[in-house]
This record gives C-alpha cells, sequence and structure tokens, in this order.
C-alpha cells in the first residue's frame, strides 16, 4: 500500500485544528490529528515542508520503520513541534492498516481489555457552591468522575475556571492575555472546596483536581497532604515537571495520586517519574507524545512500574486524537482515566465520528479504523484564526507558571 499524496487541513470550527491525510495507491485514506494549542501553523509547516517529502512512496504498512525514520532520521529529536508532526503520521498510518484489515484500531493493539472506557469531565464554577452545582450537573448525565476547579476569592482569574460551562476554551485571544497569580489564596482555599464536595456526594464518585504547574514541590507537598482526607482520584501538576526529581518531595510527604505528563513529547520526560513510582498516572497523548506508536510504548513502560494511564483530553485535542486514544484505551492492560473536554456540535460537525458517551464511559466504534473522519469542505469554512493560551504573573509582577 503506497503512500501516493498528504495533505495538512487546519481548520478553526470554534478553534483550531491541524489534521494529516495520508492516501494511498489502495484508495484508502487516514486521518492524524497534529494540533499543538498557539502553535498550529508550526506543525503545519513542520508537516508540509518536511515530512510529508519523505512519506511519498514509502510503504503505508511499515508504520514502525517509518516512525524511526523521522525520529532518528532528523538528528534534532524530541519536542512538541516535530513530536506532533510525527504523531500525526503515526496515527494516520495506524488508521490506515486498520481500514486494511478490515478491523476497528483496538484489535490490532491486542484487543478488547475492558468495556469502556472511563472519561472525567471538567466542572468549574466562580465559587464553592456554583462548582459543586457543576458537579452535580456531571454526576446527573452519567459521569463517574469529575474535575473540579474552583474561582479563588480575592483572585481575578483562575485556570480551569470560566463563564463557559461545558465548552470552556482557555486559548482566548489574539494574544496572550495576562492573569495574575497568588498561591496563598489558592492554598487556603482549594481544600474547601473538596470537604464541601465530599460532604454533598459522599465518597462515591472520583474527584480530580488540575492545579495547573503553579506550586513549587513543597507547596504541592502541602496541598496533597491538606486534601488527603477527601481522597482525590488524582492531583494534576503539581509542579512543573521538567526536573522530574522535584516529585521525589512531593511524594515524602502524601499519598495523594499524582498525575503529570500532559505537555511531556516522550518516554524520556517521564523516565524518572516512572521508574520511581513517584507519579501514579501518565497524561501523555497520542497526538503531543509521537502518536500510537509511542504512547503504546510509553504505556508498557508504566504498566512495569504500576503507573496507569490518564491520558490528556481538553478540547484542544482534535476528535481524531480522541478516537485514537479510545483504541488505545481500550486495549491496554493499565488504562486509569481518559480526560473529556466536549468538542462543540461545529467541531463535532467537521470530525464525524463513531465514539459514543454512555454511562461515564466513551466507547470505541466498530468502524475500521480510528472511527473518525473528516468533513474538508465544511472544514474549508473555518479559516484558521490566530490565537494564544495565557500568561501568568504573580501579584509582584513576576512572570509564573500558567
Ligand atoms: C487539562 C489541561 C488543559 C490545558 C490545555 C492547554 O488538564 O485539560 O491542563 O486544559 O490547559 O490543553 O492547551
Ligand atoms: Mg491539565
Amino acid at each position: 500500500m503506497k503512500i501516493t499524496e498528504a495533505r495538512v487541513i487546519v481548520t478553526c470550527p470554534g478553534r483550531n485544528f491541524v489534521t494529516l491525510k495520508i492516501l494511498t495507491d489502495q484508495g484508502l485514506s487516514g486521518l492524524g490529528d497534529a494540533t499543538l494549542n498557539g502553535r498550529e501553523l508550526a506543525v503545519a509547516a513542520y508537516l508540509t515542508e518536511h515530512l510529508i517529502p519523505c512519506l511519498i512512496g514509502r510503504d503505508a504498512h511499515q508504520i514502525e520503520d517509518i516512525w524511526q525514520y523521522l525520529y532518528r532520521g532528523a538528528y534534532w529529536r524530541r519536542g512538541p513541534v516535530t513530536m506532533s508532526a510525527i504523531a500525526a503520521v503515526d496515527t494516520a498510518l495506524w488508521d490506515l492498516k486498520a481500514k486494511a484489515a478490515g478491523m476497528p484500531l483496538y484489535q490490532l493493539l491486542g484487543g478488547r481489555s475492558r468495556n469502556g472506557v472511563m472519561v472525567y469531565g471538567h466542572a468549574n464554577g466562580r465559587d464553592i457552591a456554583e462548582t459543586a452545582d457543576e458537579v452535580q450537573r456531571y454526576l446527573e448525565m452519567g459521569y463517574l468522575a469529575v474535575r473540579a476547579q474552583t474561582g479563588i476569592p480575592g483572585m481575578a482569574s483562575t485556570y480551569g475556571v470560566s463563564g463557559d460551562k461545558m465548552f470552556y476554551e482557555p486559548a482566548d485571544a489574539s494574544l496572550p492575555t495576562e492573569n495574575l497569580w497568588s498561591t496563598e489564596k489558592y492554598l487556603a482555599h482549594v481544600p474547601k472546596l473538596f470537604e464541601v464536595l465530599r460532604e454533598r456526594f459522599g465518597h462515591g464518585p472520583h474527584l480530580l483536581h488540575d492545579v495547573h504547574h503553579r506550586l513549587t514541590p513543597i507547596e504541592a507537598a502541602r496541598l496533597g497532604k491538606a486534601l488527603e482526607p477527601h481522597h482525590l482520584f488524582w492531583l494534576e501538576d503539581a509542579t512543573p515537571a521538567e526536573n522530574q526529581a522535584n516529585f521525589r518531595l512531593i511524594r515524602q510527604h502524601t499519598v495523594t495520586p499524582l498525575a503529570v505528563g500532559e505537555v511531556f513529547n516522550t518516554l524520556w520526560d517521564c523516565k524518572l517519574l516512572v521508574e520511581e513510582q513517584l507519579i501514579d498516572y501518565i497524561r501523555t497523548t497520542v497526538v503531543h507524545a509521537g502518536g500510537i506508536t509511542h504512547l503504546r510504548r510509553i504505556a508498557d513502560f508504566a504498566a512495569l512500574h504500576n503507573v496507569r494511564m490518564g491520558c490528556h483530553g481538553a478540547t484542544d485535542l482534535s476528535p481524531v486524537c480522541m478516537g485514537a486514544s479510545l483504541h488505545l484505551n481500550t486495549a491496554i492492560p493499565n488504562f486509569g482515566v481518559q480526560e473529556y473536554m466536549r468538542h462543540t456540535a461545529e467541531t463535532d460537525a467537521v470530525f464525524p465520528h463513531d465514539y459514543r458517551f454512555s454511562n461515564g464511559r466513551l466507547h470505541p466504534g466498530d468502524t475500521p479504523g480510528h472511527g473518525v473522519d473528516i468533513d474538508e469542505q465544511r472544514a474549508a469554512q473555518y479559516p484558521y484564526q490566530r490565537a494564544f493560551l495565557p500568561v501568568n504573573r504573580l501579584e509582584d509582577g513576576t512572570l509564573w507558571n500558567w
């Protein structure tokens, strides 16, 4: 099955998405997500200028060899732009192989290990009462796991809280907006949120929280300890993880489970975290960590160390990534949970897909491939619009982690 053509489709049905479509001499085509929030055109150019010319004429079945060619062969390794572009090629090739085999992708990855993929939704409110009402709304929709974020008294904005509820979108301006951050106000408030949630909903539902990289290791340890009575499913990105050894300090102080990795691109970014069992869930994704081929390698390595997968699934990862992720999550032994921020109706119409939500779980369909398509005519109606994620400053003006 020879690759005859490949093209990059950039579309903005409410937010930007970059999609790679690979075509073959057998008349089959495959799709891969290449979206990198706020840096979309860098990945599009990497694909168009540097990867697609190397793909034409190759055998689409040689997924591993093509992966190695694009990774080792580039000499310059890793990084979000490179790995998202490689991921798009890899995902499209797995889609093609599964279509050629006439099977849903999870069959090629080892078959079903479970009946559905548990997902968590995002509840957010301006204050604790509003967040608690939002958690209730998710539980009524059948969710088994909910992430809860709340506004902090004395702070104009904080990560994860917005006027939009179901379709929250952080990339909100054509230049980065500037937010202000106070660690002390945040640390004083968040444990109260989970106290209220456990009082109201009991210990049945899984509750999660995302710190979004804003604490130092010792502050993260303090928060983890304060949250212990409320039994979180996980505390996410408690501190930045460029220095993986930072997590040793958090781990020494708390048994609150830890999740990290949505900004990681390769196994090397999480090797120490996994090997030393400093985390419980690894959040790398199909699109940002080198596709199905590399994410499966991360999942297998994690399985050896009792770390489970908890893939990132914000709205800036397209339905193509979600479809592929669901197939992997269906097959691997060490699945934990999948994040699920719902896409808007406009996005769903551009990317028709066969996965379905029921009873707190997403279910991949049985159409051959990963089950997600693109309506190119519809996509063409939504031209690219530059959009940035915000930046964050401490109250004295120091630039901080957003
Ligand atoms: C999450 C994430 C996202 C990111 C976003 C950045 O846990 O869902 O932290 O909301 O902020 O993906 O592009
Ligand atoms: Mg996160």
